[in-house]
């Protein structure tokens, strides 16, 4: 089983993050996961900080001479901006009260429900946790997992489809494309005539002190048949991911295959007719509307996500809210924020789906080295043919 914990604060000094469960003898270096982390960290709309970060990680733990020993692996992620915060953010009581207590809870953000919840006086004390940086850390913990299922050939892909209300459309394009693509264009978006039409939208909110949100999509490619189960609800694979991507900062819904588009369909225009090749020796379907999961099961096809982010809750122009030690109106206050952070989140989002692909490749073929759980991936291949 992997598990992982991320800890760390926005402008602390960095961030941590602990994975069990991955096997010995997996290649792991630095520079696979800070490919990873720079991915991350491009993108349209984006605001000042990510001008001070350069995210680079640290393996400080679980890898030897560049193998996974089996063992937990640590992870280590500096903030640049600690030098900035290192009084205000400091562990020490000595600095306690060198700032006065931020008290105008943003509408949106985790401000009021966290000082409710944790009986703060200062909003900081929410924020600083609440914050999408942490994000970073689970890129991190998302590019080991994506090693590891690389071993299995299977590939994550996301894209961008709308920004601001503007929808991009995807034409019949390979999913090699997608990956090119995406790389090269600012919001990670392959419709180019949308693309330009998403930043006019992004550079307008800007201007008014505004801030909008979007639609990202996952495309887990060569999945096996049989991850995940019905026989129990916290087992379905869609269930998994769907929590998995919903956890992600700022995600407020989550679609699997048509998701809510099959809702307003008959049947028959929604289900995916069966056939079998005789040479490959395999099911397979000319359709993939249910995204890859058949009654929480992967079914082979390529499993399809859609995730909806809601525009950034800090508003260079806020709304109105209430002071927590007046209890007088105001407007919120303003912290240094994204316009957009949509592509961002679409690869946050490819890290959770990940994780919980790798989850599940564990539980079905088990191992403690990547040896033996190889022989029991091809094992399973070869018996699934005899079906
Ligand atoms: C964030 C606010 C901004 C973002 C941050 C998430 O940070 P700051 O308050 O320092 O300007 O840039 O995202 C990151 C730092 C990151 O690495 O993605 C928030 O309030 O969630």
């Amino acid at each position: 089983m992997l598990r992982f914990l991320t800890a760390g604060e926005s402008h602390g000094q960095l961030l941590m993050g602990v994975i069990e469960g991955i096997p010995a003898g997996l290649e792991l270096t630095s520079s696979d996961i800070n490919l990873e982390l720079s991915r991350r960290q491009i993108g349209y709309g984006r605001g000042g900080r990510m001008r001070i970060e350069k995210d680079s990680v640290e393996i400080t733990c679980g890898v030897r001479w560049g193998k996974t020993l089996g063992s937990p692996v640590g992870l280590l992620i500096r903030n640049r901006d600690w030098v900035n915060w290192s009084d205000r953010m400091s562990p020490e009581p000595s600095f306690e009260g060198c700032v006065p207590p931020e008290t105008k809870p943003r509408p949106g953000h985790a401000d009021l429900t966290g000082i409710i919840k944790y009986s703060h006086g200062d909003i900081r004390n929410v924020l600083e946790r609440a914050s999408a940086r942490e994000t970073a850390m689970r890129v991190a913990i998302g590019a080991v997992a994506k090693k590891f299922i690389g071993i299995f050939n299977i590939k994550i892909v996301s894209h961008v489809t709308e920004i601001g209300g503007v929808k991009g459309t995807l034409r019949n394009i390979s999913l090699d494309s997608i990956m090119e693509q995406t790389e090269r264009s600012e919001l990670r978006c392959v419709d180019k005539k949308a693309e330009i039409r998403m930043k006019t939208r992004i550079k307008e909110a800007k201007e008014k002190g505004d801030t909008v949100g979007g639609v990202f999509e996952i495309i887990v490619t060569n999945v096996p048949p049989g991850l995940g189960s019905y026989s129990q609800w916290d087992r379905r694979m869609n269930a998994r991911i769907a929590y998995a991507v919903m956890s992600i900062q700022a995600i407020k819904g989550v679609e699997i295959g048509e998701g809510f588009e099959a809702a307003r369909k008959l049947g028959s225009g929604v289900h995916d007719a069966i056939y079998y090749d005789e040479e490959k020796q395999s099911f397979y379907r000319k359709t993939n509307r249910a995204g890859g999961i058949e009654g929480g099961i992967t079914n082979g096809e390529n499993i399809i996500v859609r995730a909806a982010m809601k525009p950034i809750a800090t508003l260079y122009s806020p709304l109105d809210s209430v002071d927590i030690g007046t209890k007088e109106p105001f407007k919120a206050s303003v912290e240094r924020s994204d316009i957009c952070a949509v592509p961002a989140a679409s690869v946050v989002g490819e890290a959770m789906v990940a994780t919980e692909i790798a989850n599940a490749i564990l539980e079905k073929f088990g191992g403690d080295s990547i040896e033996e759980i190889e022989r029991n991936y091809l094992g399973y291949l070869d018996s699934i043919k005899k079906i």
